[in-house]
C-alpha cells in the first residue's frame, strides 16, 4: 500500500515534527561482518561515552530458505550515535542461555541505571516465550542473565531509576483464552526490589485507550526521565484482515505505528496523557516495500542529546533506522486534549 492510501484507510496522521535520518537505514545486512540477514529492533543507550547498539540478526541457515531461520543478538559501538562499528563476532546466540530449549533471542532494549548497563530480551523457548533482564559487564562481552518470566510475555522495558525504592518495567504479556483468541494485547507495569522478583502488576496502557490501535500494543523503549513526567513510546498495532501478501510472508495482515505517553514521576502507573495521533507511521520506502514484512516501525532504543530525543527503530523487520524530535514535542503531544 502507498503511504496515502494507508493513512486514509486507517484515518491515521503522522507527527509533522518528526525527522527521518536522511541516509536511513543506518545499519542493515551489508554492515555485519557474519552472517545475517535482518538486521533490526535494536536498543541503543550511552555507557561509558559510546554509544552502545544491541540489534537483532535474523540469519537463515543454510543461505536459501526464510523459514529455516536462527536469531542472535549483535553489539555495534558509536561516538556519535549515528555512524556504528560492528564488533567481528555476534554479542550472544540464540542457544547461548538454556541450551537446546530456545528458538531465538530477539528485540533487545538497553538502559543504565546507576551506572551499570541492562539488557531486557525477547527468548523463543520450545515452551514459550520468556521475557528476560540481564545485566552486561563493563567488557561488554560477559553478562549475568538476572531473571527470566514465565510465559507468554515480552517488550519489557525498565525504567532508569528506582521509583519510591523499587525497580520498575513495563511489559506485554499475550492472554490470548482471556481475549477471545485474539491478538488483543496490552501493556502492564511491574514493580521489583532487587530486579529478579517481580510483583505489584498493574493494567497500564489497555488497547482500548489507544485510538490508533485494533490488536496489540506493548512498550517500544524505555522511559525517558523528563522534568514533566516519563516519555514512554509505544508500538500500536492495527490488524486489516483485507491485507494479504506484504513482505516475504504468505499473510501479513498488520501495520505496526508508534505513539507516546507520559507517566507521573512519582506514580509510573498513572498516565499523565497519550498521543492522539501516532508519532511514526510507515511512509517511506524502506518503510513499505521490500522488507521481510512490509508496514512495520518498531523501535527499541532511545536517547535524549539535549533538547532532542532520538528514536531507533526498526523498518520493515529488515533494517534499522533513526528518527528524530525535540522533546518539548512530544510531552506537548501527550498533554494535548
Ligand atoms: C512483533 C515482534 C517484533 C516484530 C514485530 C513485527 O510481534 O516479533 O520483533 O518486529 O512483531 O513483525
Amino acid at each position: 500500500m502507498e503511504y496515502k492510501d494507508l493513512v486514509k484507510k486507517y484515518n491515521l496522521k503522522e507527527s509533522k515534527d518528526i525527522l527521518r535520518y536522511k541516509s536511513n537505514p543506518i545499519l542493515s545486512r551489508k554492515d555485519i561482518p557474519y552472517n545475517a540477514h535482518l538486521i533490526f529492533n535494536a536498543g541503543v543507550t550511552k555507557f561509558n561515552n559510546k554509544y552502545i547498539m544491541i540489534f537483532r540478526n535474523d540469519y537463515y541457515v543454510n543461505n536459501d530458505s526464510i523459514t529455516k531461520f536462527h536469531t542472535d543478538l549483535g553489539l555495534a559501538i558509536s561516538s556519535d550515535g549515528i555512524h556504528f562499528k560492528v564488533n567481528k563476532k555476534p554479542f550472544i546466540k540464540y542457544d547461548d542461555i538454556n541450551k537446546g530449549e530456545n528458538v531465538r533471542i530477539y528485540d533487545p532494549r538497553l538502559i543504565v541505571i546507576s551506572n551499570d548497563l541492562y539488557m531486557c530480551f525477547a527468548l523463543d523457548t520450545h515452551h514459550g516465550i520468556r521475557g528476560g533482564i540481564m545485566k552486561i559487564n563493563k567488557d561488554l562481552k560477559s553478562y549475568k542473565i538476572i531473571s527470566l518470566s514465565t510465559p507468554d510475555n515480552r517488550n519489557m522495558v525498565l525504567f532508569p531509576e528506582k521509583i519510591n525504592g523499587m525497580y520498575v518495567r513495563l511489559e506485554r504479556p499475550m492472554p490470548i483464552y482471556s481475549r477471545r483468541n485474539k491478538e488483543i494485547f496490552d501493556t502492564w507495569i511491574s514493580y521489583s526490589k532487587d530486579l529478579k522478583y517481580w510483583g505489584e502488576s498493574k493494567l497500564l496502557l489497555a488497547t482500548e485507550d489507544v485510538k490508533y490501535c485494533n490488536c496489540k500494543l506493548g512498550p517500544a523503549c524505555p522511559p525517558l526521565k523528563t522534568k514533566k513526567g516519563y516519555i514512554v513510546i509505544f508500538h500500536s498495532v492495527i490488524k486489516d484482515e483485507e491485507l494479504g501478501k506484504n513482505g516475504y510472508e504468505d499473510k501479513w495482515q498488520k501495520v505496526y505505528v508508534c505513539g507516546v505517553m507520559l507517566l507521573d514521576l512519582k506514580d509510573p502507573s498513572k498516565i499523565l496523557g497519550i498521543s492522539n495521533n501516532p508519532l511514526l507511521i510507515p511512509k517511506e520506502e524502506y518503510e513499505l516495500k521490500d522488507g521481510f514484512r512490509n508496514n512495520v516501525i518498531f523501535p527499541c532504543g532511545v536517547l535524549i542529546n539535549k533538547d532532542t530525543c532520538y528514536i531507533y527503530y526498526g523498518a520493515n523487520d529488515t533494517s534499522t533506522c533513526l528518527a528524530s524530535i525535540k522533546v518539548n514535542k512530544l510531552i506537548e503531544y501527550c498533554l494535548k486534549k
